[in-house]
């Protein structure tokens, strides 16, 4: 819907006026009390539902016949679709299945607490009816607004309503650049600051007329076109209209890659949005972020995408971010008739049933207090939680380092009480013969006061018998040092680097070396050592492709003689004439043959 009516036009200028005569507030400073107050319920909600749903869903993946490889929601790049062929799927979007009441009581009994939907994705197409443009649904057969009805549906199940916005946009005659593959396009003219115009009136609609918002989701900021001082605008402009509201990372040029965090500086953006991964390790107290994941290998419905995740891996995947300090955000693409896919529903019902029994471990809780563990464990005042994928063969956790006094210990499956006693010397608790959860079962240990755990030096797993050496533990030498970023040793600029690791061995015998690291395309090429007493094993680094892709490499076997504290290091030659030598995240000792 495109006309204006006098009033909102006498408002829009009486708005232009007020922010001509008001000093413009920038809303990135704001006190830590201030910025808790507005992130707490992001902070306690750990799980979230991602929607995306657009025309994308028709074609569901195929053009022409032919299947499209990549993502259903890029379709339009991915099998170059001209615009003019591409809107054609206007007359056929009609989601007579659509019922949003549904959709929220799916994701309120998976245990989430917010739903992100894509209001606009890169294809440019508005799921509400916007007087900005016709590019919406209001110009489908269906012809009416898709996001108020459920941010009614959510709100009434108790989720916070919160939407997906794409700055890219392929469809709008001012955005820049005009798509690649549609260089024959008529009418289009670049025009940035006519575009973030259309954005802010966009916006403004949808604050205003689906509001109050728990979050605006940024996307599709990494075109040159998208500037830093733009971000910094669009998150004032849109704090603005909501001060309270959260908004990600993406709506300025801070976010590193696929892994999602801030860059240092003054970027604006509430949150890291990792993409498609988890983070190695949790961050600094006040850090916010939220891993967007989807259920199989597309956001938007493509019906040849089989590739699902299991319940397991889902509700570990759960458990894996909130150990970590963030949250979830888990992705459904529903199908152009407004269902959505039985094999999502599936999954958020599994992972429902447990979170029924478990949301206590989940919601509201932090970071597990362990810096090294063999379980995801996760905390609140007076309670430490740990999540048990597997029984260690004795059948206790040991807890090292717990510096609170243990009260009592349960499962949250059932409630059975467990003993609590010590093992090696360190707090445990006793697990029952058989796991009653195949998942994850969830062990509630009572505490005094908030769970905290002191340090441990490395030391060999007694059970499995691996020696994991991470480089945030190790001592180091020359100019190397641990970066958190990447959670890994850099900073390899000369031969003379080294990292040490002093290790208690309890069961000595063969044992193979691997290493875990990154090494940008320019750096490829380097040799890498690590040395045990007196035995030397090594490997060639090939490039990962950048300094944040890490993987294995085996250097071979060396034997450790026997019982004791070991001494590890690491160390390597660069190939000449390269800038570094790779980023370390962790040497491991695997035992082989027998114990
Ligand atoms: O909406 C879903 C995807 O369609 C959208 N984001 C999720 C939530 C998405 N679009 N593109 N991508 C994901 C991948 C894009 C990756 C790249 Fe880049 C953009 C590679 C180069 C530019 C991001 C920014 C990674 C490196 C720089």
């Amino acid at each position: 819907m495109m006309k204006m009516r006098q009033g909102v036009m006498a408002a829009a200028l009486a708005a232009v006026a007020a922010a001509a005569t008001e000093p413009a507030r920038d809303y990135r400073r704001e006190s830590p009390a201030e910025r808790a107050a507005r992130m707490a319920w992001f902070q306690e909600a750990r799980f979230g539902m991602f929607i995306h749903w657009g025309l994308y869903a028709i074609p569901a993946g195929e053009w022409n016949g032919q299947p499209v490889p990549g993502v259903g929601e890029w379709i339009m790049s991915r099998a170059k679709i001209p615009l003019s062929e591409y809107r054609q799927l206007l007359s056929r979007f009609n989601p007579t299945a659509y019922d949003p009441s549904e959709w929220a009581r799916i994701a309120k009994r998976a245990g989430m607490q917010y739903i992100v939907i894509t209001s606009k994705h890169h294809d440019g197409f508005c799921l509400w009816d916007s007087k900005e443009t016709d590019y919406d649904v209001a110009s489908t057969p269906w012809g009416r607004d898709l996001l108020k009805p459920l941010a009614e549906a959510a709100r009434a199940a108790g989720l916070k309503m919160c939407l997906y916005y794409s700055i890219m946009d392929w469809q709008h005659p001012n955005y820049d650049p005009l798509p690649s593959w549609d260089a024959g396009r008529s009418g289009h003219r670049p025009d940035m600051d006519a575009y973030v115009r259309y954005m802010k009136a966009q916006l403004r609609e949808l604050i205003e007329g689906m509001g109050p918002l728990g979050i605006l989701w940024f996307d599709g900021e990494w075109e040159p076109t998208w500037t830093h001082n733009r971000g910094v605008d669009l998150y004032n402009y849109v704090r603005s209209l909501q001060p309270s509201i959260i908004v990600n990372n993406r709506v300025d040029k801070g976010r590193k890659g696929m892994a999602g965090m801030t860059a240092e500086g003054e970027f604006a953006g509430d949150y890291g949005t990792p993409e498609q991964e988890v983070p190695s390790r949790g961050f600094p107290e006040g850090v916010y972020w939220e891993s967007c994941i989807t259920m199989n290998d597309t956001w938007g419905y493509k019906k040849d995408d089989h590739d699902w995740k299991s319940v397991t891996q889902l509700i570990r995947m759960l458990v894996d971010v909130a150990s970590k300090g963030g949250n979830l955000l888990l992705n459904v693409g529903p199908k152009a008739d407004g269902t959505i896919p039985p094999e999502s529903v599936e999954r958020l019902e599994a992972m429902g049933r447990w979170m029924e029994v478990n949301a206590e471990a989940i919601r509201g809780t932090t970071a597990t207090p362990f810096r090294r563990h063999r379980f995801r464990c996760t905390k609140r005042p007076g309670c430490l939680y740990v999540h048990v994928t597997e029984r260690p063969a004795d059948g206790w956790v040991s807890l090292p380092g717990l510096t609170n006094r243990v009260l009592s210990a349960r499962l949250l499956a059932g409630g059975t009480s467990l003993t609590v006693g010590e093992r090696n010397g360190e707090p445990a608790v006793e697990l029952p013969t058989v796991l009653p959860d195949p998942h994850v079962t969830v062990v509630a240990v009572s505490v005094e006061g908030v769970p905290g755990a002191a340090a441990r030096p490395p030391a060999q797993d007694p059970e499995t018998g691996v020696v994991h050496l991470d480089g945030e533990e190790a001592r180091l030498l020359g100019d190397l040092k641990y970066e958190m970023a990447t959670d890994s040793i850099g900073e390899w600029r000369s031969d003379d680097g080294r990292a040490e690791w002093t290790v208690k061995v309890v069961q000595p015998g063969r044992f193979r070396v691997e290493i875990e690291y990154a090494c940008e395309k320019a750096s490829d090429g380097g040799t890498v050592q690590v040395t045990v007493v007196d035995q030397a094993v090594s490997g060639q680094l090939k490039t990962t492709g950048s300094s944040h892709a890490f993987r294995r490499l085996v250097l071979g076997e060396l034997t450790i003689p026997s019982v004791g504290e070991w001494g590890v290091s690491a160390r390597g030659r660069r190939r000449e004439s390269a800038p570094t030598l790779m980023h370390l995240r962790a040497v491991r000792l695997l035992p082989v043959g027998g114990p």
